[in-house]
């Protein structure tokens, strides 16, 4: 073991909107232990639009994949798995736009990705060591947005049904659910499959116990 650095685990968790991704990381996070993870949400990656007005700001497509800036997407992934911290953006769903602030997130064992585009594009399935696609029925799916998004994104009734219904339902069945063939491990029923979290924590779990996972970089 000369020299030898092991390298992060990376793990991509995928699904649906509403579909219990945020509930299947946070399983993972709390298997592990909040230390051993780095979280790179994919939402906290969506462009930067602080350059046009609100009203364009809400006329923009973000259930496509070019709503996402890919490309600082990639290059903060490769640098926490380098073994370098990284400032993540923060976007604000009430603004429709980043803010100015970042958080810096330092390079763990594991790295957690999180988005409902991430297993679309190639070059970013080509960083995860585990694509996990979480599979929940799309009516459950829509209650669970409309709940969170009056609660937590400033949304109305009206707004969510009428995105639903123009953006993000058409963009799931072109993009969203396509991508799930490139899945290791499909979730079904959600965040809330008990054992198939214990299946999946167990993993996370023992790899990084026996220390076969670490963040120096790559080997
Ligand atoms: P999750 N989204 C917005 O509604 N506004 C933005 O400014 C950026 C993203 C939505 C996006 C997608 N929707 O369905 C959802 N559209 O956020 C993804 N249209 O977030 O996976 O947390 O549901
Ligand atoms: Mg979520």
């Amino acid at each position: 073991m000369i020299g030898f650095v092991s390298r992060a685990f990376v793990i991509g968790i995928a699904g649906g909107t509403g579909s219990g991704k945020t509930t299947v990381t946070e399983a993972v996070i709390n298997a592990v232990g909040p230390e051993h993870v780095a979280l790179l949400p994919m939402d906290n990656y969506y462009k930067d639009n602080t350059h046009l007005p609100f009203e364009e700001r809400l006329k923009q497509s973000y259930d496509h994949p070019d709503a996402f800036d890919l490309e600082l997407y990639l290059t903060h992934i490769r640098q926490i798995v380098a073994g370098q911290p990284v400032a993540v953006p923060v976007y604000s769903f009430k603004e429709y736009t980043r803010s100015s602030e970042t958080i810096l997130v330092k390079p763990a064992p594991v790295v957690v990705l999180e988005g409902i585009m991430l297993l679309v594009d190639a070059t970013l399935r080509a960083e995860m060591n585990l694509k996990v696609f979480v599979d929940t029925d799309a009516d459950v799916r829509f209650i669970r947005r409309l709940q969170r998004d009056i609660a937590e994104r400033g949304r109305t009734v009206e707004s969510v049904i009428a995105q639903y219904l123009e953006q993000v339902r058409p963009m799931h069945l072109s993009f969203v659910e396509p991508s799930k063939r490139y899945a290791d491990v499909i979730i079904p029923h959600g965040g809330h499959n008990q054992e198939a979290l214990a299946m999946l924590t167990a993993r996370v779990r023992s790899l990084v116990q026996d220390g076969r996972v670490g963040h120096g970089g790559r080997p």
